[in-house]
């Protein structure tokens, strides 16, 4: 019988920064771009439970979650400081499994499967490391426990904050027929909005249908949805960051523009911020992605993979400012620019099938490393001098 628990940090970035700010705590804060008194553009990235209260959810316009809690603390994204508690947190992880699959910046999966004799009863395990994150963070996770990953994952969001939730072995059917079908993991909100209309609306009403049915009104995706609602999930926890796609940020101009040296400046932040992640996670990517919106909101996406797979930023400020240059938008204004890299593997693993960097690359990974240590030390103040003017008008994704 498989033991897996999926652990996500409660309201993550804002539970940092209520940790760091103690003046913060208690109150509605929320973490995202700069309201500008409800002029901002941007987007929250994520909100305190006390600012949930009020409606404010991540990814909401900023300037909706101002109108809805104009007293609220907003804080711009820290995304250095997110990653560091977020490898704290996996280091505590990997003491309790060899299986820890680590699926975005505040969540991962571990097999505990035989951990029992070592750390006692999965609720136990549960305990212990939400117990270890709390003495070694102040912060608090939510647990799920199941006997795989999709129903692990969808408990652990059922006690938020500070809860855990635990599937009986052989009742995930019973577990999830009363779910919404939108809590079903791979359900997205196309697919949601398709089965409403056709009535379908709790997990069960999925799980009983003829699987050859769900297959025709569903394509391609179907029996494994229906597998999913009946509890089915063989899946299997991979360790390492096998499920973190991609790393993205992205950046709302507070007037729409076309101001060449701007979006210049705005693509080198991002290309040091983004590979400066990359780096933390000891990893490199091979693909890039630009993401562009122009004025009336029209969004386009251009993509290039390279041979060499990297982590430093010049490469990446390169390749973006070479998409974008390439990108015809026929005199049109920009509203958002955001870059990501894709096509992630790790570092490590480069080094060990000899895809080393050339000397140069070397050298200036070193150097753009030594800037990450500084950083660590000093804060953000430590900055590439072309990068200062731009820093305070910035929101990640
Ligand atoms: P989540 O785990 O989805 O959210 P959360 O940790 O803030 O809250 P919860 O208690 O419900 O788990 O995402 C983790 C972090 O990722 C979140 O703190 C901020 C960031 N994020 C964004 O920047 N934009 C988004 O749209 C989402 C969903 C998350
Ligand atoms: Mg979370």
């Amino acid at each position: 019988m498989r033991v897996i628990l999926h652990i996500d940090m409660d309201a993550f970035f804002a539970a940092v920064e209520q940790r760091d700010n103690p003046a913060y705590r208690g109150k509605p804060v929320i973490v995202g771009a700069d309201p500008k008194g409800g002029a901002g553009r941007g987007v929250v990235s994520t909100a305190s439970y006390e600012a949930r209260k009020f409606g404010v959810h991540s990814a909401m316009p900023i300037s909706k979650a101002y109108e809805k809690c104009p007293h609220g603390v907003f804080v711009i994204p820290r995304m250095r400081r997110y990653v560091e508690v977020s490898n704290q947190v996996y280091d505590i992880f990997s003491r309790y499994s060899p299986m820890v699959e680590d699926v975005g910046i505040d969540e991962a999966f571990l097999d505990c499967t035989g951990c029992e004799k070592l750390f006692g009863v999965p609720r136990e395990i549960a305990e212990k490391i939400k117990k270890d994150i709390y003495n070694e963070t102040f912060l608090t996770a939510s647990v799920g426990i199941a006997m795989n990953k999709s129903v692990a994952k969808i408990a652990s969001d059922m006690n938020k904050p500070d809860g855990i939730t635990e599937c009986p072995p052989g009742k995930e059917r019973e577990f999830l027929a009363p779910l919404p079908v939108g809590k079903l993991w791979g359900a997205g909100k196309k697919t949601v909005e398709w089965l409403e209309s056709k009535g379908i609306r709790k997990v069960d009403d999925i799980a009983r249908l003829d699987p050859v049915l769900a297959e025709k009104l569903l394509g391609k995706s179907g029996l494994h949805l229906w597998n999913l609602s009946r509890g089915i999930d063989s899946r299997p926890v991979i360790p390492g960051s096998g499920e973190r796609k991609s790393i993205s940020e992205e950046h709302t101009f507070e007037h729409d523009t076309d101001d060449e040296s701007g979006i210049m400046s705005v693509l080198l932040f991002m290309a040091d911020s983004v590979t400066s992640r990359l780096r933390a996670l000891s990893l490199n990517a091979r693909t890039i992605n630009m993401k562009i919106r122009l004025t009336g909101f029209e969004t386009f996406t251009r993509s290039v993979t390279i041979d060499e797979p990297f982590c430093d930023m010049a490469t990446l400020k390169n390749e973006s400012i070479r998409l974008f240059k390439e990108f015809e938008r026929n005199n049109r204004k920009i509203r958002l620019i955001g870059i990501g890299v894709s096509n992630l593997v790790p570092r490590a693993c480069d080094e060990e099938q000899g895809v080393l960097f050339p000397p140069v690359d070397e050298k200036r990974i070193r150097n753009e490393q030594l800037l990450d240590e500084l950083r660590n030390r000093f804060g953000d103040k430590v900055s590439r001098g072309s990068l200062i003017h731009v820093r305070n008008d910035y929101d990640h994704e």
